[in-house]
């Protein structure tokens, strides 16, 4: 497969202005008609025009109406290309078949559930029609759909409907003109038996928008959730950005097969199922969080990706890291600040310092790529956040505003680059960051290292600080980058102490905010390998609290803290992260020391401190619960793996399920009275402190249950049938699930026959088994595959059965390699039907040289079993060559 390059890039020699597409949907044949205007770029040339094309039937190609010779042309399973096109600018007319019934990959023109839909990012938009596939070929586009009206009463596609009628056959039409200039990834078509949910949204100008979500008719009442989420989006983009929706209409249609989360096409976003209905019966407090984040995030493209967009696929980031970002601030701006930071930064530590520590790491700006699909990750998307945040620590909210402001007034209907989001951040506040740009090219995560040292004579608190960016493939050195580093310094009765002024070498800096107060927390910029700072008149040794609000995508490491520090930290930190972050710190040293324990062959024992920290924050009302609740949860399984020199799964486990009964068995009181305390007296309502009270009292519930008791397991029971929402529900699922056992069978036979009608919560039952650490669950899982509930065809139900397997670290993991082998098998099936998510699965291999040699060489065999197989997807071949490098 060939390799692209970032240094390869140059623009297209012709420029489309003018797209009219013509779709006649047929059950076993679909036509488009594809008429461009083509202008060169170049008057005096004429170089070839190559056309990208995939899986599709050419049937003919005309050129200002006459038809081009088969001379004049070559056709090959990826490429259209013209060799002498006209140097004027001409109509270029490609007629094509294809087979939406037949694509099983769920990119280009596919049926979902009956109806047609599209996926065209990032490169589907060649399996409908020859094109030059590439975000920077920006035209307007007008689309007609002609199908028949029965079966498919309703067409959709980008823009404003201008046309629509009764053909002959019991046919009917729609013809939809979208007025932006957009590349060809953000073109949608639906077509099929759907139905609306409608509502309206006036814009701060006094736009009257009409906003519509499309389901089957019996979906529609789930879509309520979906609604609001939307038109809370819309008025927050306006209120935070100043950015106004540009169309009188905006759809959202809701499709049961879909490879990703939702995607963001002009003025129609299609979304998974999953990710758009909710009912209080059949959703979970997640799911309702998840809904909001993404509709936010998909509405938030319409300037963020689309209005710009990125000049080619490196520059994913751009629009995704930029957009992810929004949407954590929407989320936030929306529920509780804290504890949407804690959970981005989990899954941001949990999977994106995984990968930057893997075979796949990739800097957020990415220089060559065999397959696009495998590079929407969670570098670009989640580290990409990051990115942006750290533009927001330095230059503060209203710098980083009128930074945004300068990037739309300079590049508003442009296909730009990163360098050109970094010139505006910078140019609109005059700052000096150049080592900024180091983060989009450099892969790994900076080791960060600071001591402390406090001069009593001299009043000075001095910080030593180190950095170091660890070698990941074809990048082995690195430079130093600007890491925003946010201090503060609490003292004797954890307080804040005020910060007047900080050294930076010779150079005092004063750290004052615009009133001229001394502030309290200092946003230090750490440029160099080795850097020293020093806080002035500090009355007293203070304890500091680093990386506040986990300022920069590093790994923090102090040598010096002890585990008074943390306490301190635990109970006065007056950032919120952080002292979740004091619980997390000390959750991770005890686990580890447990695991040398275990491994020497000694008794396990708890420190009671770490218990004690735990119980004052599980007793402290003032806090908000789900605070207590991620404070009081022990840190993953798989955090641990990426700990260790030496990979240990079934010894983490172990320990990480010793750790969880003796916190269950010393604070059974205050377990029991949170359960109780926190029982919903009220209707379902998905807003922060309903969704805090259920958290706290499913995390106790688990606790509880992990003791498998008799009194904890009917307590557990209980909870599961006086259920009145899923989030409660299937959290004493969970609970009961922990331990085999009679009741554990009967819970999930009961669930499953409660819900069995209803996909997405029967996804939930298969992930919920696939994750189990139950000992050899493989063979369940296996079974599983056979089950009528499973379908391998529909990605939702992969990512749950398989992707819920692949979470279980000690059954992935198994010793005997069945796991690894079971992976292997689905992969390969999958493969011939979707790569995409085929590849997906893959990347679970992908921290395999983390073990020891025996599950190492159980790993490998079975990675290049993968790798060596005939007809092999260039999506799969990517990702499992790449692990074995
Ligand atoms: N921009 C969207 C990306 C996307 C996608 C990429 C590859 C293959 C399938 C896909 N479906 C959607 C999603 C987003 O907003 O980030
Ligand atoms: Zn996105």
């Amino acid at each position: 497969p060939k390799e692209i390059f970032l240094k390869d890039y140059k623009p297209t020699d012709y420029a489309f202005e003018r797209v009219e597409l013509k779709f006649v949907l047929d059950e076993d044949r679909t036509i488009v008609k594809s008429i461009i205007n083509v202008v060169p770029r170049s008057e005096t040339s004429n170089p070839p025009l190559v056309l990208d094309g995939r899986d599709l039937k050419l049937l003919s190609v005309k050129i200002n109406g006459e038809v081009v010779k088969s001379n004049n042309l070559s056709l090959t399973s990826r490429h259209l290309t013209l060799s002498t096109p006209p140097s004027s600018p001409f109509t270029l007319e490609v007629d094509t078949e294809l087979h939406p019934e037949k694509n099983l990959s769920l990119e280009g023109l596919y049926k979902s559930g009956g109806n047609f839909c599209t996926q065209c990012e990032a490169e589907g938009f060649r399996k409908i029609t020859f094109f030059q596939d590439r975000p920077d070929v920006m035209a307007i586009f007008t689309t007609t759909i002609e199908a028949d009206k029965t079966k498919y009463p309703v067409l959709l596609s980008n823009g404003n409907l201008i046309d629509h009628g009764d053909l002959e056959d019991g046919k009917h039409f729609a013809v939809w003109e979208d007025p932006f200039k957009k590349p060809s990834y953000l073109f949608a078509l639906v077509a099929g038996q759907l139905e609306s949910r409608e509502d309206t949204f006036t814009t701060c100008s006094g736009r009257l928008v009409h906003l519509r979500i499309w389901t089957p008719a019996q979906d529609i009442p789930k879509t309520a959730h979906a609604m609001r989420s939307l038109k809370s989006a819309m008025k927050w983009d306006e209120d935070v950005f100043g950015l106004e929706y540009d169309l009188d209409l905006f759809n959202i249609v809701a499709v049961p097969d879909f490879n990703m989360g939702a995607m963001e096409n002009k003025s129609l976003n299609i979304f998974n199922s999953k990710l758009v209905l909710a009912s209080p019966e059949t959703a979970t407090d997640a799911d309702y969080s998840s809904i909001l984040g993404v509709i936010g995030h998909e509405y938030f493209h319409n300037w963020t990706g689309n209005r710009v967009t990125c000049r080619n696929w490196f520059q994913l980031s751009l629009k995704e890291g930029l957009t992810v970002f929004r949407d954590q601030e929407f989320s936030s701006d929306m529920g509780s600040r804290p504890v949407k930071r804690i959970s981005d930064v989990l899954r941001l530590r949990l999977s994106q310092f995984a990968e930057d520590a893997g075979p796949m790491a990739h800097p957020v700006r990415p220089h060559s790529y065999i397959k696009m699909d495998n590079f929407y990750t969670v570098t670009v998307y989640e580290k990409g956040a990051e990115v942006v945040r750290m533009y927001q620590t330095l230059l503060g909210k209203q710098g980083f505003r009128k930074g945004m402001d300068l990037y739309f007034e300079r590049h508003d209907g442009q296909a730009v680059a990163c360098e050109d989001f970094f010139a505006a951040m910078r140019d609109a506040n005059e700052a000096d960051m150049s080592s900024f740009l180091l983060w989009y090219s450099q892969a790994g995560t900076p080791l960060l290292t600071v001591t402390t040292a406090y001069n009593p004579d001299t009043r000075c608190f001095t910080l030593k600080c180190r950095q170091e960016i660890p070698p990941t493939p074809g990048q082995p050195l690195k430079e130093p980058m600007l890491i925003p580093l946010a201090v503060g310094l609490l003292n004797s009765k954890g307080h804040d102490m005020p910060l007047s002024d900080v050294l930076d070498g010779e150079l005092p800096l004063s750290l004052t905010d615009a009133s001229g107060q001394a502030v309290t927390t200092a946003i230090l910029r750490v440029e160099k390998a080795e850097q020293e700072f020093t806080f002035v008149n500090i009355p007293e040794k203070p304890v500091a609290s680093l990386l506040r609000n986990f300022s920069a995508p590093v790994r923090l490491l102090q040598p010096d803290i002890t585990d008074d520090d943390l306490l301190f930290l635990l109970a006065h930190d007056s950032d919120e992260f952080n002292r979740w972050e004091a619980a997390q710190i000390m959750g991770r040293k005890l686990m580890l020391n447990l695991i040398e324990q275990l491994q020497q062959g000694g008794k396990l024992s708890v420190d009671s401190a770490y218990i004690e920290g735990l119980r004052s924050i599980l007793c402290d009302p003032l806090l908000d619960k789900e605070f207590v609740t991620k404070a009081i949860t022990l840190p993953a399984e798989s955090e641990l793996v990426d700990l260790m020199t030496v990979a240990d799964p079934d010894a983490i486990h172990t320990v990480r399920r010793f750790l969880i009964r003796a916190i269950a068995s010393s604070l059974r009181k205050e377990l029991e009275y949170a359960v109780e305390e926190n029982r919903s007296l009220e209707p379902y309502d998905p807003n922060h402190s309903s969704m805090a009270r259920r958290a706290l009292k499913n995390t106790a519930l688990a606790y509880l249950a992990s003791l498998d008791q008799p009194e904890a397991t009917e307590l557990a029971l209980q909870e599961y049938r006086t259920a009145t929402n899923m989030t409660e529900q299937f959290a004493a699922l969970v609970a009961i699930a922990q331990n085999p056992g009679e009741a554990r069978t009967s819970a999930l036979s009961d669930f499953y026959e409660q819900w069995k009608h209803e996909f997405l919560v029967v996804n939930k039952w298969l992930a919920l088994q696939a994750v189990s650490d139950i000992p050899n669950n493989v063979e369940n899982v296996r079974q599983l595959l056979d089950h009528p509930a499973f379908d391998i065809r529909n990605p939702n139900k992969v990512y749950a059965l398989i992707g819920g397997f692949c979470g279980s670290v000690v059954n992935l993991h198994a010793k005997d390699g069945s796991g690894y082998k079971f992976l292997a098998d689905v992969v390969l099936k999958l493969d011939k039907l979707n790569p995409q998510v085929a590849s997906r699965l893959v990347t679970a291999f992908s921290r395999w040289r983390r073990f020891d040699d025996g599950r190492q060489a159980l790993a490998k065999e079975q990675l290049e079993r993968i790798a060596k197989v005939e007809g092999l997807s260039d999506n799969v071949y990517e990702i499992a060559s790449k692990s074995l490098v």
